[in-house]
């Protein structure tokens, strides 16, 4: 009996020592663990700067590249940078116009920026277009044809206008470069717009 208690307490004295050997042992690994993912993440971190930077000097390098390139634009279209655009001689309701822009592989003008409405502008001889412009969705939800967001970009209403007077859901550009909400069914000229095309210099 003495002998077995004996036993018994030396067996649990190295399970002590053996569990607290664990536990230093755990601690040691889960300190190096932390290490090495605060190295990881920093890795990650680093890498993913550097990619982005390499992204943008490449986007700036193929945006050299194309304005080095000669753009070109079909009989009858006007090229602006690296677009095209045609002039409609005759009127269509916007319905129509849109689907003669598509036969042509082009869309409705689409107004990205300042510039591109001042060389639009430069062309309007007078006469009022339609353009890519329509909310006829929902009311006062205004979108472009290629999904440019309307919200964040430039706008050239004429004052007064959107005013929706009566049911109007697409929009024009009319002689002065102003934009107006017409009813979409009216007969009018239009703009289309494509990419231009490039050859080699
Ligand atoms: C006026 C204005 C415009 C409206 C047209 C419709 O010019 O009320 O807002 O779109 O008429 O022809
Ligand atoms: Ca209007």
């Amino acid at each position: 009996m003495k002998m077995a208690e004996t036993d018994f307490k030396m067996d649990l004295a190295q399970l002590q020592s053996n569990v607290t050997l664990l536990f230093s042992l755990m601690k040691i690994v889960e300190t190096d663990f932390k290490k090495n993912n605060a190295q990881l993440q920093s890795n990650v971190t680093g890498l993913s700067e550097k990619t982005n930077r390499s992204l943008s000097e490449l986007r700036n390098h193929i945006s050299q590249l194309k304005k080095k390139l000669l753009w070109k634009c079909s009989e009858h279209w006007r090229r602006f940078q690296q677009k095209c655009y045609y002039f409609s001689s005759d009127s269509k309701s916007w319905t129509e116009a849109q689907r003669s822009c598509a036969s042509m592989d082009a869309n409705l003008l689409v107004i990205n920026k300042p510039e591109e409405q001042g060389f639009v502008k430069k062309w309007l001889q007078h006469k009022d277009y339609w353009i890519g412009l329509t909310d006829s969705i929902a009311e006062g939800d205004w979108r472009w044809m290629d999904g440019t967001d309307y919200n964040s970009s430039v706008k050239f209403w004429k004052k007064g206008e959107p005013n929706d007077a009566s049911n109007e859901d697409c929009a024009e550009i009319y002689g002065d470069g102003g934009w107006n909400d017409q009813s979409c069914d009216a007969s009018l000229h239009w703009i289309c717009e494509k990419p231009a095309q490039f050859v080699s210099p």
